[in-house]
This record gives C-alpha cells, structure tokens and sequence, in this order.
C-alpha cells in the first residue's frame, strides 16, 4: 500500500494517535502535500458517505476528522508560506449553528499563505460577532464565511448580510459544500471559492491585490 493509501485508511478508520506520522512518511517518500491533503479530503467524503447511508454515526464522524486535523497539523508548515508580506487582515468563521471546521482551517491555512493576517474565530459564530471583529481589529480587508450545513445557509445570508449592512464597502466571501456562485450572489456575498486553494486567489482578486 502507498503512503497515501496509509494515510487515508488512517483518517477513515480514526487512527488520530498514527495519522501525523504517517502523513511525515508520505512526505519523506516524497508524496506532494497537496496530493495528501487531497487524499484526506477524499477520505472525509468516504466518511460522509456512510454516515449518509447509516453506516457510521456522529461519533464516528468526530473522530475521523480529528484524524484529519492531526494530519493537516503536519501539512501546515510545508504548505503554508512565510507571511511576510501583509495584505490585511481578514476575519474568518464557521456560521452559527455550524460545527464543522475543517475546511475553515484549510481556508485560514491558505489565506494566511497569500499573506493575509487571519483572525480565526472558530465555529457557531452568530453575524453580529463578524461584525465586532471588523470593529475591534485594524485594517480589516476582508470578511470570509464557511457554512457545511444546508441548515445553516440561512445563517450565512445572515451573517453576509450583517457585515453589509454595518459595512457596505467591506469584501465578503464565502463558501461550503452546499454554496454555489449562485447562492454566494443570491445574498449579497462578493466572492465565492469552492475550494481552499481557489479561496486565496478569490480573496486577493476581491481586495485588488
Ligand atoms: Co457533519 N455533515 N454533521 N460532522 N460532516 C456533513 C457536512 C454531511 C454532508 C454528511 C452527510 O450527511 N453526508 C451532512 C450535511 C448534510 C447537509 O447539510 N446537506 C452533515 C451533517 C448532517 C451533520 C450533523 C447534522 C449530523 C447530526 O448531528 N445528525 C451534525 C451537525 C453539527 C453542527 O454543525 N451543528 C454534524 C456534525 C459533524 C461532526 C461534528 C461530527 C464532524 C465535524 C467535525 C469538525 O469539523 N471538526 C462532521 C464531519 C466530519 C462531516 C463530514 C464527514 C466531513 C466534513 C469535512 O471536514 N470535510 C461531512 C461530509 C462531507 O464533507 N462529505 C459532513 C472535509 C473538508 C476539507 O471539506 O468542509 O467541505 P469542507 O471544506 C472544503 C470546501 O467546502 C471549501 O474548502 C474546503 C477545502 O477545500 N470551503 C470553503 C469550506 N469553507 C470555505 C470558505 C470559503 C471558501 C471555500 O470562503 C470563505
């Protein structure tokens, strides 16, 4: 089996205690981090798709992404860049209501790479707090939402629109599973990433860098 094949069977199956090592394997065997990242990504979809299909419950859930954080922990340095150069500060949450926080992390990872200062206020975060993050930090440029749930879209109109109405000029995006372009347009957001990577290119398109 391939160090990649290791390090998924890993996340699927909740080894948190011998994910990082064997992600730092991969790495040695020369695997990209991308390629890793990806690879655990996919593994989180394999585990979306049991908890789906009664397979697995929440507990599971939970621990197959505590699995992956371990392992992204590893990616961070090698992926990240140096940060020298700062773009200004952007403010980032999971909308309230919603608990994931995996691709927020990604997220944060690659925008703090393109040079943004990033404050992280985790997940379940209501409208009103995105708003007081823009208040209380200096040189706030952008405001970036994720929202996993379809449950919870509403929040992200929410929050969107709160940032908005406290700050027309301010850039939003967002992003998550269930958004669209579409929806991202829907309420008001400025810009929509699918993806962690294509994130730090949206955000800096938004902001004119
Ligand atoms: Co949840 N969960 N979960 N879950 N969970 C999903 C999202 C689900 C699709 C699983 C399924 O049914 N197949 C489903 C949502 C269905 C829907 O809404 N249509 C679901 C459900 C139903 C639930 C609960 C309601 C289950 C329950 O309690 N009955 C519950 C809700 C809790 C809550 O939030 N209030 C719940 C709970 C949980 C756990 C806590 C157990 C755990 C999260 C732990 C954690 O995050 N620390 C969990 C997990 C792990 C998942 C799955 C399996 C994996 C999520 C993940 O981390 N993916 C997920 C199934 C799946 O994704 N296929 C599922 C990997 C991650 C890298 O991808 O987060 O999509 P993702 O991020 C991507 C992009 O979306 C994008 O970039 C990232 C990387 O490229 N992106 C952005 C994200 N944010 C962005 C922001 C941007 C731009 C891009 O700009 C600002």
């Amino acid at each position: 089996m391939s160090k990649i094949e290791d390090v998924k069977v890993l996340v699927e199956t909740g080894k948190s205690k011998k994910v990082a090592a064997a992600v730092q394997e991969a790495l040695d065997a020369g695997d990209k981090a991308q390629d890793i990242l990806d690879a655990m990504i996919a593994s989180m979809g394999v585990i979306g798709d049991k908890f789906s299909s009664g397979e697995i419950f929440v507990p599971e859930m939970l621990i197959a992404a505590k699995a992956m954080s371990k392992g992204v922990e590893v990616l961070k340095p090698v992926m990240a860049g140096d940060g020298s150069s700062s773009l200004g500060t952007c403010i980032m949450g999971t909308v309230a209501g919603d608990l994931h926080d995996i691709g927020k992390n990604l997220v944060v990872m690659m925008l703090e790479s393109a040079g943004f200062d990033m404050i992280d206020l985790g997940v379940d975060v209501p409208a009103d707090k995105f708003v007081e993050a823009v208040k209380e930090n200096d040189n706030v440029v952008l405001v970036a939402c994720s929202g996993l749930l379809t449950t919870t879209m509403p929040a992200l109109k929410e929050a969107v629109q709160t940032v908005k109405a406290a700050y027309p000029e301010m850039k939003v995006i967002v992003g998550g599973a269930p958004v669209t372009q579409e929806y991202a347009s829907e309420i008001g957001a400025d810009g929509y990433a699918p993806d962690a990577g294509s994130s730090a290119a949206k955000a800096k398109e938004l902001i004119g860098a």
